[in-house]
This record gives structure tokens, sequence and C-alpha cells, in this order.
């Protein structure tokens, strides 16, 4: 007789979400994934002046904001025919690429890890490390004080949880420096955008200022440290978590997604945005070799299972966001997204299969299914691109700086200083790009200077989309099908699978409990 299981809220992300599965014979049978708040951020971006989408839409979220501004920016930029000069795309890639430095480690470290860790292991340390025994000793006194948050509450160890003290302990030690490690990158996205969160760096037409020498020389040591990081401690952290003792995870297949994939694209190399580090494509029904031609026409969003008056699919120009809380068969506030009829995995996995990253198919060949333990090292491959990306940036945007002449204000080639700026009067513009989490997408139609029509579709709406008109699942309740709950009252590689994902549920439902008196409950099980 199957069970029903529910995680809520899955903690370790960000935002509400509530999953529920039935378990049958020690597996998963079945998935719904619940979007539980309400933010109407589309309605709030009507009638509003088109340069106030890129500070608005950053309020979506704390986690990617710096994502939805440049989005922002870039679909009014198109529906001006504005064109961003060199030195403020450069910067614009500085920012998000040290937002990106900062987003990536902390999910592997903070969101993570403790998933795969007996920290209670710590204890049995017997090595000679000062640093680890440093570790030991900050943890055995958390547990004197009887205050072991975060560390606990935790589910408990399972057959893929590493427990070797040495292991735990020096990952424990990673997870206190990435603490670190994360904050600087931070910082070094706040010198190029003001402030974090919610930098105002981004402005439609390019960026408010340029950075000055003592600026770059700071924004340099930063980052310099942070790559330093993510290149000899987090993506082999990963990497040999992931190749040795999770090789069963990942070669089992827990957490696949249904097999399709989906980029936009993400950090121009030109200021045509012709090339771009990451690629925009799609790959289909599970052929991992074989890349489409993205084609934005093919995307649609449905209704039929989600709180909002509608149904089918709908492109987003023609999409609607209006609340109906006594829809039958809804159970989510996240919408359906859906590209040529197929939901979509977005993310880390989906672009390394995209641009057919070599070290990521080296993976698959080595028998690593596109799962869970495939999107940790996909994500921490592609870090290692922005990572490598980021030195040659800041020396063309310093080369940039030297001549002197990108920052003129006014005209359509070079606006810096918006306030030289005028909406058009009216016109349509789609920015497609990619944010940590996946592919994201902003479609905006301007009349009288105002903001008519608002859309927009979310990395974390692909993923944890609900059915759609069909009853097709989303990725995330696909992924859940087939995964091992041998016991369930601990469903740890449910919240496994799902933080794979690295979920943003502030993101996915555009923080308002809705009237409807329904309430969050503690973690059931
Ligand atoms: Ni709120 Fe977001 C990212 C966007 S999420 S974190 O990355 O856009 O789905
Ligand atoms: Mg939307």
């Amino acid at each position: 007789m199957s069970q029903r299981v529910v995680v809520d809220p899955v903690t370790r992300i960000e935002g509400h979400l509530r999953v529920e599965v039935e378990v049958d014979g020690g597996k998963v049978v079945d998935a719904w994934a619940k979007g539980t708040m309400f933010r109407g951020f589309e309605q709030i971006m009507q009638g509003r002046d088109p340069r106030d989408a890129t500070y608005v839409t950053e309020r979506i979220c704390g986690v990617c904001m710096g994502s939805h501004g440049w989005t922002a920016a870039m679909a009014v930029e198109k529906a001006h025919g504005a064109q961003v000069p060199t030195a403020g795309r450069l910067i614009r890639n500085l920012m998000l690429g040290a937002l990106w430095l900062h987003d990536h480690p902390l999910h592997f470290y903070h969101l993570a890890a403790l998933d795969y860790l007996d920290v209670m292991a710590i204890a049995k340390y017997s090595g000679s490390d000062p640093g680890l025994n440093a570790v030991k000793a900050k943890v055995l006194a958390l547990v004197e004080a009887g205050d072991t948050y975060p560390l606990t509450p935790r589910y408990e160890p399972d057959e893929f949880t590493v427990s070797d003290p040495e292991v735990v302990t020096t990952a424990v030690a990673h997870y206190l420096k990435a603490l670190e490690i994360q904050a600087k990158a931070k910082k070094a996205s706040a010198i190029l955008g003001g402030k974090q969160p919610h930098q105002s760096g981004i402005v439609v037409g390019g960026v408010t200022g340029y950075p000055n020498p003592e600026q770059i020389k700071q924004f340099r040591n930063l980052v310099n440290e942070v790559v330093d990081f993510v290149k000899n401690t987090y993506v082999p952290d990963v990497l040999a978590f992931g190749t040795g003792p999770l090789l069963p995870l990942a070669t089992a297949g827990v957490g696949n997604g249904p097999g399709n994939f989906l980029a936009y694209g993400a950090f121009p190399l030109d200021d045509q945005g012709k090339e771009t580090l990451f690629k925009s494509g799609a790959v289909l029904d599970g052929n991992l070799t074989r890349v489409q031609p993205l084609d934005p026409g093919k995307i649609t969003e449905a209704v039929t299972h989600s709180w909002f008056k509608g149904g089918a699919g709908v492109h987003p120009t023609a999409g609607a966001t209006e609340v109906d809380l006594d829809k039958k068969d809804a159970y989510s506030f996240i919408k359906a997204p859906r590209y040529d009829g197929r939901p979509m995995e977005v993310g880390p996995l989906a672009r390394m299969l995209v641009m057919q990253h070599r070290p990521l198919l080296d993976l698959v060949s080595q028998g690593v299914q596109p799962g869970a333990v495939a999107r940790h090292a996909a994500r921490a491959l592609e870090t290692l691109m922005v990572a490598d990306a980021m030195p040659g940036w800041l020396e063309e945007l310093e080369a940039e700086l030297a001549k002197g002449k990108s920052f003129k204000s006014g005209g359509s080639a070079g606006i810096h200083d918006t306030t030289h700026w005028d909406p058009p009067e009216s016109g349509d513009g789609m920015g497609l790009n990619e944010a940590p989490r996946g592919a994201l997408g902003h479609w905006v139609r301007i009349g009288g200077r105002k903001i008519q029509h608002y859309q927009i579709v979310v990395p974390t709406t692909w993923n944890a989309s609900p059915r759609d008109e069909r009853g097709v699942r989303g990725p995330i309740e696909h992924a859940l099908i087939g995964t091992p709950v041998p016991d369930i009252a601990n469903p740890v590689n449910i919240v496994r699978v799902i933080r794979s994902f690295d979920p943003c549920l502030a993101c996915a439902v555009h923080v308002i409990e809705p009237a409807s008196g329904r309430r969050l409950e503690a973690v059931a099980v």
C-alpha cells in the first residue's frame, strides 16, 4: 500500500515549497511540487515607467536579484533598440560573474552538503592537523552549548552518507571557509553594483557608473581569492564526492529529470551578443548529445493546475497572472512553462549539456546519469568557466576605460546616464538570459511610455512546475519518481533530489500568505 510523505517546508532552499510524494515499495511513485506563496510582480509592473523594470524586478528575490535587473534591462533595451556600450557589457559580466561565484559555492556547502555528511563523525577525528582540530573544537563547543544549528536538525545518515571522520571534518572546514568566500564574492559584486543585495548598478542602456583604479584593484583582489577557492577547493570537493562516495547515487540515476534541457545563453562576449560564454539551445527527449537551436516562440505557460485564471499553455506575451483561489485541480502558485510542449529542466546541468561541455560529457560517459549528483558537478564545472573568464573581462574593461570614450551619455549608442534617456513611446521587448538557477526570460510591452504588459518566466518556474494541461509532471516532480525512500521517517533522498536543483520559490512565484487561510505546516512526515 502506498504512503503519502509530505515535506513542508523544504528547508535550505529560498522561499516556500511543499512537496508531497507517494511511496510504494520503498520508492517514490508519484510527486507534487507546490509553490505555496503568491507575489504578483507582473501586476506590480503594469503602468510603470519602463526604466523601473530593472529595480522593481530585482526585488523578486534576494538571491539572483542582479539577474532579474539585467534581464529586465535587456527586455526594455530590445523594445528601444538600445545598444549597451562595451564597458557596460563588461561591467555587467563582472558584476554578475561575481554573483555566480558567490551563489554556486554557497549552494554546495551551505545548502546541500549537509545532506551527504554525518557531521557527528567530527567527534571521532583523531588526526593531528591543527586546522581540522580547530574545527573539531568548534563543533564540540556547539554541542556542549546545546546549539548545533545549522548542523542540526538533520535527516539520519544512510548508505550514501559520508562518515569518514577526516573527510567529514575537512568538508566542514571548507563549509566554514566558504562562508568567508561567498561574502567576498558578494562584496566584489557590490563594488561594481553599488550595493548588495539589490545592487543599483544596472540601468536600461548600460550601468550607472564605472569603477576607478582603486575599485578595480579591490575587485581584482577579492575575485582572485574567490577564484582560488573555486579552483582549489570547491570544484575538487564536488568532483571527489561525485566520483567517489556518491558515485552509486550518480550512476543509479537518482533524480533524473524528464531528459529535456533548455538554456538561453548568457555573458555576452561581444557587444552584439553574438557570442556568449554559455550557449543557447535545447536538448530534447534524452538525446544528450544532440542540441537544437533555441526558438523562443516555442515557450508557453499553462495554468491548468495553478491558482491562476486560464488553462492551457500560451506564449508569455499573451500570458496573464490573475489569481483564482477556488480553482479545481489547482495545487500551486507556480505556472507550468513548456517548450515545444515539453517540461524542461533549466540550470547548470542544462547549460553544460546544451554547450556539450567536455568535462561534463566525460562524467556522463563514465556512467554518471543526468540526475542529482550530475547537477552538483555541472554547477561546479560552470563556476570554473566563470572563474576562468573573470580575469580576462577585467583586463578588457581596463583597456576600454583607458580609451575613456564609452561613457558618453545620451543617444542610443552609449546610454550611461538614464536621466538623459526617454523611454520609447511603444515597443515590445524580450530579455533572454541565464540566472544561476537557469534560463530566465522577461517579456515587456510598452505603450504610452508605460509598461502595458509584463511577464517573467523564471528558472524555478521551469524546474518546480506543476503538471500541465495534459497532466505531464514538471521536472522536479518527474525527478522524484523512483527516488529510493527505504524509510519514510527519513526521506533524505527526497531533499537531496530537490536541493540538487537549487530551487528558489521566491523567484518562481514571483511574501504574501494567500487570503485562503492556508497554513504553512512544520515538516510533516
Ligand atoms: Ni531567486 Fe532566481 C536564479 C532567477 S530562480 S534565485 O538564479 O531568475 O529560479
Ligand atoms: Mg511569471
